[in-house]
């Protein structure tokens, strides 16, 4: 439809060569958007995002991106799962990838479509409903009652995410001793080619949680989309002073009941996000310390007071899952510098304000502060963890 009225436009503008110029580029765009819907002799990887909340769900993506691109099949990108138990509408809500990140700097890496695009306007020839079969571990089929079914619509949030994209799947094609890594590429090649197998359905992601050392990088991609940078810009204009310090604090009661298992000794320093501050290595990790899971209110006061300290900071940003503590950050300051704490509806908001500042405090342990420290690598943004002032270093508390 856009391009449509491009074309009319371009025939219009003709004489004022910049307008066409302008038109050509968008119209080669245009092109190339067709083109993306054109059916992929490839293949596709479909998948739920169906372990986690955002944290969890953005890892998955990462590692998922990877799967798609080392088996050459156009990745369908599946909308975000966002959990509204405790406000209207009270059901799981499928937010479309582009609506937080633009979908087109995915495509710098690899071939990608959405998954909503994919279910429009290429499943109704090429993957009909009564054709559409389910790919998953010959372990999860187990759970069935015939222990040959692949488990995709069981429960929450199996359930809801397919009759969200009016999917049936009709037949289950079971494997095993083979891993989403690119050990065994060749045999996922080997298994399921494309002209046989093209659209590969899986129940969860093709990919490990936490996202692996390799895979880390490709955070690059995930490119805010101009929504979320118009809105996040605005409320940082209007609430901080530059420079600012960020804080994400992970410390209500799930969280706490989390880092029980450290203090029991149930976990090791490999404990859900905490490579990406202890190394990837489980030879080489550094210990991980209970101020890393859950910091007190001292340890958190000592790390902003130095990092606000370090960078000079006016204002303060806090994250958080449950209480802000912002009252007493204020009071650390005398007041001089500013504390803001919005509890945002939208947890991707707080991730945006938590990526922009001077300098970031996250919780190595959490995915949610994993996004931030990723995406703030990218940039070459300096982030710190509670616990853990120099990523990688073991206590070398700076001395201000
Ligand atoms: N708005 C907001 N939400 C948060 C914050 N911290 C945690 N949450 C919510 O809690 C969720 C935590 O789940 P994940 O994003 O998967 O990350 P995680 O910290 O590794 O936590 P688990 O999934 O519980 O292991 C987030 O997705 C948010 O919905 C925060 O600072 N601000
Ligand atoms: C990967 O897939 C694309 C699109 O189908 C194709 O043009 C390209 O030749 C493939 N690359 C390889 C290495 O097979
Ligand atoms: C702030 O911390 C960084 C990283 O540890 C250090 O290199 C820098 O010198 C510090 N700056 C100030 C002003 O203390």
């Amino acid at each position: 439809m856009l391009c449509t009225i491009m074309a009319v436009n371009q025939q219009t503008c003709n004489s004022l060569t910049l307008t066409s110029l302008l038109l050509a580029f968008l119209l080669q765009t245009c092109r190339t958007f067709a083109e993306e819907l054109n059916w992929d002799e490839n293949g596709y990887v479909l998948y739920c995002p169906c372990m986690g909340r955002f944290g969890n769900q953005a890892d998955h993506f990462l590692g998922s991106l990877a799967f798609a691109k080392m088996l050459n099949r156009t990745l369908a990108v599946p909308p975000w799962i966002v959990y509204r138990h405790h406000t209207p509408p009270y059901t799981n809500v499928h937010v479309p990838y582009s609506e937080f990140f633009q979908l087109e700097a995915l495509s710098a890496y690899h071939r990608v479509l959405s998954l909503e695009a994919f279910m429009e306007k290429l499943a109704p020839k090429h993957w009909p409903s009564g054709q559409r079969k389910a790919y998953c571990f010959e372990t999860a089929a187990q759970r069935s009652a015939d222990k040959k079914s692949c488990p995709m619509k069981d429960g929450n949030p199996f359930g809801p995410f397919w009759d969200h994209l009016g999917v049936e799947f009709d037949q289950s094609v079971l494997f095993g001793g083979i891993s989403f890594s690119a050990h065994h590429h060749l045999q996922w090649i080997k298994k399921f080619p494309p002209s046989e197998h093209p659209v590969l359905a899986l129940p969860g992601a093709p990919a490990q949680f936490p996202v692996t050392e390799e895979h880390v990088s490709l955070q690059r991609y995930v490119v805010w989309s101009d929504s979320m940078v118009g809105e996040g810009e605005k409320l940082i204009a209007a609430l901080l002073t530059r420079p600012y310090v960020s804080l994400h604090l992970r410390i209500g009661s799930d969280w706490q009941n989390a880092c029980k298992m450290l203090k029991n000794g149930e976990a090791g320093p490999h404990f859900m996000a905490s490579p990406q501050c202890v190394g990837y290595s489980r030879k080489t990790a550094l210990p991980l310390s209970m101020d890393m899971c859950l910091p007190d209110l001292t340890e958190i006061l000592r790390a902003v007071r130095l990092w606000v300290k370090n960078t000079s900071a006016r204002s303060v940003y806090i994250a958080t899952d449950s209480e802000s503590h912002s009252r007493d950050i204020q009071k650390l300051f005398n007041g001089k510098v500013k504390v803001v704490s919005l509890q945002p509806d939208s947890a991707q908001m707080d991730l945006y304000i938590l990526g922009r500042a001077e300098h970031f405090i996250g919780n190595c342990v959490s995915s949610f502060s994993a996004f931030v420290k990723r995406e703030r690598d990218v940039h070459g943004l300096p982030s710190s963890f509670f616990g853990m002032d120099k990523p990688g270093k073991l206590n070398q508390k700076e001395e201000l």
